[in-house]
């Protein structure tokens, strides 16, 4: 630190620390040139000279966290310093990106996404080259992040994808058999299963139809175990396996822990089954799925259902290549419960020991607190209220109701810290509520009580804490993550960014430290320590970033060449500032052209790009990697190539032709 900081910080924080502290400085305080002065010049009051001490990141200093978060419509994932709050990196996954050559030529990606849309199985569906990405889940050991991998989920398609935090690029996407949509996703302990939910039910996968008057008959919901081969860094299928839930729209969920280890919960609304119809004479599904006052969680016995999976049962069958439990099984090998929640609910998350599950329904000003311990021990009591009409058992509310505490307007999702709170966002209120948590985390008289709120601008959605999906919360900071800028900064068009809002909640009262906007509405999101993250700075020679080994496609300098067998020309090519070799390709008319460009680079941040003119093709090209790109040279012509990266002195002298000659 600076001297000039050293010797002016005390006086600033003193006088920041009156009671006050929201009226702005006194004119009385600071020489010419102190923070004092510039704070009064910048017309700070104490509070906010203080935050922005606080969160300032000198330059070439690094930030104490990463949050990662969902991208939202971006189809991306984010990386954010924290307390910086700077963004750091996109990662795209479901939408094509051009800085990193996502998805636009680069064979990868775009295998990625044949595969994970709902072509090919479905010819007449085109692939899909956007997402909604609402719940990215850091990798878990024991309970706690290890900095290894990412997974997320995709709303409108139901599908998810695995990002590898050694590179940051996304590795597999994996389209979930039988359902179109899902919302939820969420990971056992130790990444055994990715778990995702459907959000809107449907008679089955893409392609599927029946009417909607069968629709308690023929639609159905889903949860899916996705299990995760950690070593091979890649979910399999054939060893995944699917439930079939009622057609209710399954919202979150969370997987047990501790003494609720096992079991896996999700949250519903529209338990009434209203399909809309409002040209048809009947309620609109926003009036036909308000009508029951509680909604139903789901609580899974998934242990149960994965050893009935594996005993090789002729009740699980198979359908779109995942083992599957029907409805009626999962009921009468007592797989599926219910518990009563407040009617529409949302957020669904579970304290750090696995003790209590937090629910929130929107239209309720109170959280619910459920002791985990007290519905399994309602289930294997048999103490049921009555049967949904699947003849599913609903477990008796007051059994397993631990606390009830009144919040705000528009409760949604609760995140923990290490000081046994929990935290509500307040969609209606725009708020933030802390209270106090049940034993162990509190003694019984101090339980379940509003301890603290703080205003939020506009529209909270999610809200994270460092840590909190986790065994063991950090606390410290908390980011509300709004859905709707207004007026908080310049006018940037009637569509505005999404905001982003950083809270200290390391002390007595919850404190706003700053805000930033972010492109794309942002759902939930991870707040890990930066250092628990073990990116590569570059890769081995010749890696294939598929398989982050040395791949059969690398090119050696001095091995460069060009290949031909009928209409097939292979191109072996290097890249290294500042030049392609080769830089010349001539091909006829009609040729389906292969090039694998290997990156001879083996400097940090030396990767180049390879933008190719008529052919809808960028590729970006990262030190030591090879990446292929394909295509069909369906027009004659001359289309240059040229290195979209400013790598070097002679960066614009780094390009090359392609001579597509007339056949
Ligand atoms: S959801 Cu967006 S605010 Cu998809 Cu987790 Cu709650
Ligand atoms: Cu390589 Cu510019």
């Amino acid at each position: 630190m600076p001297r000039t900081v050293l010797a002016t910080f005390p006086l600033l924080l003193l006088f920041a620390c009156r009671a006050d502290s929201t009226a702005p400085v006194a004119p009385a305080a600071g020489a010419p040139g102190s923070l004092e002065a510039l704070a009064q010049g910048r017309e700070l009051t104490p509070d906010e000279a203080r935050a922005a001490l606080e969160t300032f990141v000198p330059p070439g200093k690094y930030d104490e966290f990463v949050m990662v978060t969902s991208g939202g419509h971006s189809g991306s994932i984010y990386l954010i310093g924290i307390p910086s709050m700077r963004l750091l990196k996109e990662i795209p996954v479901y939408a094509p990106n051009s800085w990193q050559g996502w998805g636009q030529g680069d064979e990868e990606a775009s295998r990625l996404w044949k595969e994970g849309t709902f072509a090919p199985g479905n010819p007449n569906l085109p692939t899909q080259t956007w997402g909604d990405l609402h719940h990215p889940q850091l990798s878990l050991t024991d309970g706690d992040y290890d900095g290894e991998f990412v997974f997320v989920s995709d709303k409108p398609t139901g599908r998810v994808a695995v990002i590898d935090l050694r590179d940051f690029k996304t590795k597999q996407i994996v389209k979930t058999p039988n359902v179109i949509s899902d919302h939820s996703g969420v990971l056992t302990d130790d990444s055994e299963y990715f778990i995702t939910s459907t959000f809107q039910p449907a008679p089955g996968g893409p392609g599927v139809y029946a009417p909607l008057s069968e629709y308690q008959e023929k639609y159905r919901g889903a949860v899916t175990f996705h299990k995760f081969d950690r070593a091979a860094g890649r979910i399999r299928l054939d060893q995944s396996f699917q439930i079939e839930l009622p057609p209710y729209t399954q919202d979150l969920s969370v997987a047990g822990r501790g003494p609720s280890d096992g079991w896996f919960f999700i949250n519903s609304l529209n338990t009434e089954m209203a399909t809309g119809g409002d040209l048809e004479g009947k309620d609109p599904i926003e009036i036909g799925a308000s009508q029951n006052e509680m909604d139903l969680m789901h609580v899974i016995n998934w242990k149960r259902a994965e050893a009935l999976v594996a005993s090789g049962s002729p009740k699980v069958i198979t359908k779109g290549g995942i083992k599957v439990i029907p409805l009626s099984v999962a009921r009468d090998e007592g797989l599926l419960y219910f518990v009563p929640e407040s009617k529409s609910p949302h957020g669904l998350d579970l304290t750090p020991g696995g003790e209590y599950l937090i629910a929130s329904g929107k239209l309720d000003p109170h959280v619910t607190a459920y002791s985990t311990v007290a519905i399994i021990k309602a289930i294997n009591e048999k103490n049921f209220e009555k049967n949904d009409p699947f003849g599913i058992p609903i477990v008796k509310l007051d059994a397993v109701r631990a606390g009830y505490v009144e919040v705000g307007l528009g409760p949604l999702h609760t995140v923990f810290d290490n000081k046994g709170h929990g935290y509500t966002s307040l969609f209606l209120d725009s708020a933030v509520a802390q209270f106090t948590l049940g034993p162990p985390y509190n003694k019984p008289e101090d339980a379940w009580k509003l301890t603290d709120k703080i205003s939020i601008h506009y529209n909270i959605g999610h809200l994270q804490t460092p840590g909190s999906n986790t065994k063991h919360p950090r606390g410290r900071y908390l980011v509300a993550l709004n859905k709707w800028m207004v007026d908080r900064h310049t006018g940037t068009g009637p569509l505005h960014p999404q905001n982003l809002q950083l809270i200290d909640i390391s002390g007595p009262k919850m404190r706003m430290l700053s805000e930033s906007p972010i492109i794309g509405e942002p759902h939930n999101s991870h707040i890990i320590e930066s250092t628990k993250i073990a990116a590569w700075r570059v890769y081995p020679p010749g890696t294939d970033p598929a398989s982050m080994k040395p791949g059969p496609n690398a090119t050696k300098q001095g091995d460069e060449r060009i290949e031909r067998k009928g209409k097939e020309v292979h191109v072996h090519m290097v890249v290294i500032r500042s030049h392609y070799k080769p830089d010349i390709i001539r091909v006829k008319q009609g040729d389906h052209v292969t090039i694998d460009i290997t990156n001879a680079e083996s400097a940090e941040d030396a990767t180049h790009g390879f933008g190719l003119h008529g052919h809808n093709i960028t590729a970006s090209i990262d030190p030591g990697a090879t990446q292929r790109v394909e295509f069909t040279a369906s027009q004659s012509g001359v289309f240059p190539w040229y290195c979209t990266e400013f790598c070097s002195a002679l960066h614009m002298e780094m390009q090359g032709w392609l001579l597509v000659e007339p056949k």
